[in-house]
């Protein structure tokens, strides 16, 4: 690419005020800064008649490895929300935060305000290795904040040398000479061939959807302690419909790896396995998993241990038994509580039934908390004195929070859907303006057949790029036109097992036809303890 180091033309782009929009070179470069260009879908045909220009925005994704940030920085991110953006914070899949419908002229001013609060957007988004998520819940790990600390120190590592983000947006002095500081053994100035994602889980949840990630690394705790990861490659979700040589696929597992130095390099060489073998001339197929799968596991993972330079241990035993994430007040090991508050697709705002986005603006004012989002797209109100617990308590519930976490049934608190319109330019479908009308529907199936209580995943995506890693669900809804969705069924509940396609092209009465039917035949015909997608499984709904 040739970017200049990911400076481009943008500063030119952003001084033009005739449009809203900047240079078509620039818009794949500003991705590398965590931006996104986009137009609102609802408004494009009244602007033609209009003979407007579509109206244009910018998405900014920011960079929050494991998902922490504290109160000082929520309240800020809260006021840049109101200033510059549609006011809607929107926590994604993968643990980050996104805000919408920032204009040319306000994205300068939003990443300096970012920057004052210590948060920036370098590399959310763009060809290289992308936000780290990890295991968001502390409760379950004495290791949790060692492993953490791989999510930042794997996201340091990922980052590109250029200090063309600094110069960009935050006004500072161009670099003399450019070449000897910007050296970049990593990217070597041509990037990856696409986007590159790493997970950590912890077992037994894997609220990371691990095997979803580029490189997957499973936690392995002996007596509490952490003894290394098992590490595995080729996850991801996107495929483009009618284009067979696309898929979704899960991690394999390559092997075990202990040891910070090792665990890093092993990471690192992964990355340059993928810059020097994926695909350069197919955007299609350039993803880790293709890379993968047309070099054959075994030829990959010896590639990969000879730039280690050590060889990989045998894979070591873990189990996953949920992926959900752990609503309501929990305490950990070290006597810190924490509340799981259920945030319905990751959007943070004030509306008639609840106000998430006051509660948690004066629960961070108080500056007794910290926040964790989750990839369920949920936030952790964490890290509460027992002293502090009531008056947190009184807040969550004086505005809500309370009762849509605890009064949502585990249908809707377990289901996922991606932004789709009226910003992504991608979008076949609506996703999260429409999944929760659609769950007020499914849940009157449930309780006619007596699965009420049944936390079946169901996750929506406007397209089949897999957004809300909807392959991994037990029921999936993938859209192929507006109003339309393949209905995809039998993952498991842990993130191991991918759906199937059952049918295709459904319109809403469709889906909901199917759906009577099948709850049907499950509640009558499971075995105890059986979960949807492995009774459909099982059963053979869809082939595997
Ligand atoms: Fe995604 C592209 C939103 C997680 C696979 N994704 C997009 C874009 C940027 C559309 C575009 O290229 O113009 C979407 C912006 C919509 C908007 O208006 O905000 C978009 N993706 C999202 C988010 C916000 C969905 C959400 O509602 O939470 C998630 C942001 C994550 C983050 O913070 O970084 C998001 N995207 C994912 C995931 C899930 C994950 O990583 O765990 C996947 C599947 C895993 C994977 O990468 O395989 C995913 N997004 C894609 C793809 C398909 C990539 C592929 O290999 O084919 C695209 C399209 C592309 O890259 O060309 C895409
Ligand atoms: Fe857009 Fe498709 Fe991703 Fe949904 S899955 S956000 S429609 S790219």
């Amino acid at each position: 690419m040739k970017s200049d180091g990911l400076r481009g033309t943008l500063k030119e782009s952003l001084k033009d005020q005739i449009t809203g929009a900047i240079r078509e070179d620039d818009r794949a470069l500003v991705k590398f800064h965590g931006m996104y260009q986009q137009d609102d879908r609802d408004r494009r045909a009244e602007r033609s008649e209009k003979k407007l220009e579509w109206l244009y925005s910018f998405m900014i994704r920011l960079r929050i490895p494991g998902g922490f940030i504290t109160a000082e920085q929520w309240e800020a991110l809260h006021h840049v929300a109101g200033k510059y953006s549609t006011g809607v914070i929107k926590i994604t899949t993968r643990q980050t935060i996104q805000l919408h419908g920032i204009l040319k002229s306000n994205a300068k001013p939003t990443i300096k305000a970012f920057n004052t609060a210590h948060l920036d957007s370098i590399s959310a988004c763009g060809d290289v290795n992308r936000n780290v998520i990890c295991a968001a819940h502390p409760k379950f790990s004495p290791a949790h904040a060692e492993i953490f600390e791989y999510a930042q120190k794997l996201s340091q590592l990922g980052l590109p040398k250029t200090k063309a983000y600094y110069e960009v947006w935050l006004d500072e002095k161009p670099l003399a000479d450019k070449t000897e500081v910007e050296d970049d053994p990593l990217y070597q100035n041509r990037y990856l061939p696409r986007k590159f994602k790493i997970g950590i889980a912890i077992p037994p949840t894997n609220d990371v959807d691990v095997f979803a990630n580029d490189c997957g690394l499973v936690a392995i705790l002996e007596n509490d302690k952490l003894v290394g990861f098992n590490i595995a490659a080729g996850g991801g979700m996107g495929a483009t419909h009618g284009n067979p040589s696309t898929y979704p696929r899960l991690g394999t597992v390559l092997g075990f790896v202990a040891g910070e130095e090792k665990v890093m390099k092993a990471v690192y060489e992964m990355i340059t396995v993928q810059r020097d073998f994926g695909n350069r001339s197919d955007r299609k197929l350039s993803r880790l998993k293709y890379t993968l799968d047309n070099m054959g596991v075994e030829a990959f993972k010896a590639e990969l241990e000879k730039r280690c330079g050590f060889v990989l241990e045998p894979e070591r035993p873990y189990q996953f038994t949920s992926r959900t994430d752990f609503y309501g007040w929990h305490q950990n090991h070290e006597g810190y509580w924490y509340y799981t508050a259920f945030v319905e697709n990751g959007r943070v705002l004030d509306d008639e039934q609840h106000a998430l986005k006051t509660a948690f603006l004066e629960i961070a004012q108080l500056r007794k908390t910290n926040f964790r989002f989750t990839c369920n797209q949920n936030i952790i109100i964490a890290d509460v004195k027992t002293e502090d617990k009531d008056e947190i308590h009184a807040i969550l519930d004086k505005y809500g929070v309370i009762a849509s976490t605890e009064g949502s049934t585990p249908l809707r608190r377990e289901s996922i859907a991606c932004v789709a319109f009226n910003t992504c330019s991608l979008a076949l479908a609506e996703a999260q303006r429409y999944l929760p009308d659609l769950i007020s529907k499914i849940e009157p199936l449930l309780e006619k057949h007596g699965l009420q209580d049944d936390n079946i995943s169901i996750r929506m995506t406007g397209c089949p790029n897999g957004c809300a890693r909807p392959y991994a669900a037990e029921i999936a809804f993938i859209g192929t036109a507006y109003g339309y969705y393949n209905l995809q069924i039998g993952g498991d509940r842990t993130g191991t097992r991918l759906n199937k396609l059952y049918k295709e092209s459904l319109n809403e009465e469709n889906i909901i036809e199917e759906l009577d039917g099948l709850f049907k035949t499950y509640s009558e015909n499971r075995n105890a303890g059986e979960t949807f997608g492995d009774f459909a499984s099982r059963v053979k709904w869809v082939e595997y």
